[in-house]
């Protein structure tokens, strides 16, 4: 029987290519070419499944062109690159890489969090720049992280863990507000208290952001939220752009209606707004929350299992949806 055909969208591990070819027939993308959502369809036509990343949409454009498709594996916890729905219409399979990145992601939404409120980007950009010449009493003085307020919007498994830090190795009052509430075990483990999301805005010294992005989450963070917030208050942005209005955020920053931002996902990225990258009190990375060498061979190698238990019939390992039988 011949092996089932695979289309790897972006360069992985060359391990994990070499894995995907003892069971399949693999099309890689050798140079990480960013390829139109035209040439990923011509592409995948005669695929049966397809190793993805957040850079393409999986729409009901591109399973029109791809009848031979049974399944799509993101190399990504989040997914609202899929459009669930026409692919469980289209009896696509989707499955997403939960778990193996929580706590690394986790670190860098403290990371992120530390960096912002001790202004770390803005104080090395000024010593590079050669600008240190003497010791000042408020030379980029921040805000305290120890024993302050961390709001948290979005508790799933990364959002829990920001809370773990924050809670036992800062001892900061740990509030947060999610779409449901956590049982009171986990509650409790978190050290964490549900909240609205009024008072998440109004009380928090430094909020991260942790949801999925849907069509509900979309600019959650706009003008109105960023007005009920402390004007001393840190953004942390880990989930994804689109949940803010990065337009309002540049505006707010500028007025310094809050204090900072970090932001490791952007609306329209790679783009920035351009007004982000004028004001001084944000750090900016490259959405790059789960990069260790580790955690992203553990997605990779989780994207790819997905693959070969789905074609094996053992069915996916983190299925997104339940298709209709194709
Ligand atoms: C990925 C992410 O690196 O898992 C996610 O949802 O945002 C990142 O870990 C990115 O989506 C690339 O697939």
């Amino acid at each position: 029987m011949s092996k089932p055909r695979i289309l790897v969208t972006r360069q992985v591990f060359p391990e994990i290519i070499d894995l995907l070819s003892r069971h399949f027939e693999v099309e890689a993308n050798p140079d990480d070419a960013l390829w139109s959502q035209a040439e990923l369809a011509q592409r995948l036509a005669d695929k049966d499944g397809a190793f993805t990343t957040g850079s393409h949409r999986v729409d009901a454009a591109l399973l029109a062109a791809c009848p031979r498709l049974k399944i799509v594996a993101n190399m990504a916890v989040g997914y609202n690159n899929f459009d669930v729905d026409a692919m469980s219409a289209a009896g696509v399979q989707g499955t997403n890489t939960p778990d193996v990145l929580t706590e690394t992601t986790a670190d860098f939404g403290f990371a992120l969090l530390m960096a912002t409120a001790r202004r770390m980007a803005e104080a090395e950009h000024y010593l590079r720049a050669g600008l240190w010449k003497s010791w000042r009493y408020d030379m980029f003085a921040g805000g305290e992280v120890h024993g302050s307020t961390l709001g948290i919007l979005g508790m799933g498994r990364i959002g829990q863990g920001i809370a773990r830090r924050g809670a036992h190795g800062f001892g900061m009052q740990v509030i947060y507000h999610n779409r449901s509430r956590l049982a009171p075990e986990l509650e409790a483990e978190c050290r964490a208290r549900y909240v609205s999301k009024d008072e998440l805005l109004a009380q928090a010294d430094h909020l991260v952001l942790v949801l999925p992005y849907t069509s509900e989450s979309h600019h959650a963070i706009g003008a109105p939220e960023l007005a009920r917030m402390k004007p001393t208050a840190t953004l942390v942005n880990i989930a994804r752009g689109g949940i803010v209005d990065d337009a309002a955020l540049a505006a707010a920053l500028k007025e310094r209606r809050i204090a900072a931002a970090g932001l490791d996902v952007f609306e329209g990225e790679p783009a920035v707004h351009p007004g982000l990258l004028e004001v001084p009190n944000v750090v900016l990375t490259p959405h790059i929350a789960s990069a260790t060498v580790a955690t992203r061979l553990a997605m990779a190698r989780l994207a790819a299992d997905n693959l070969i238990a789905f074609f094996d019939g053992r069915g996916p390992l983190t299925p997104v949806n339940t298709p209709l039988k194709k």
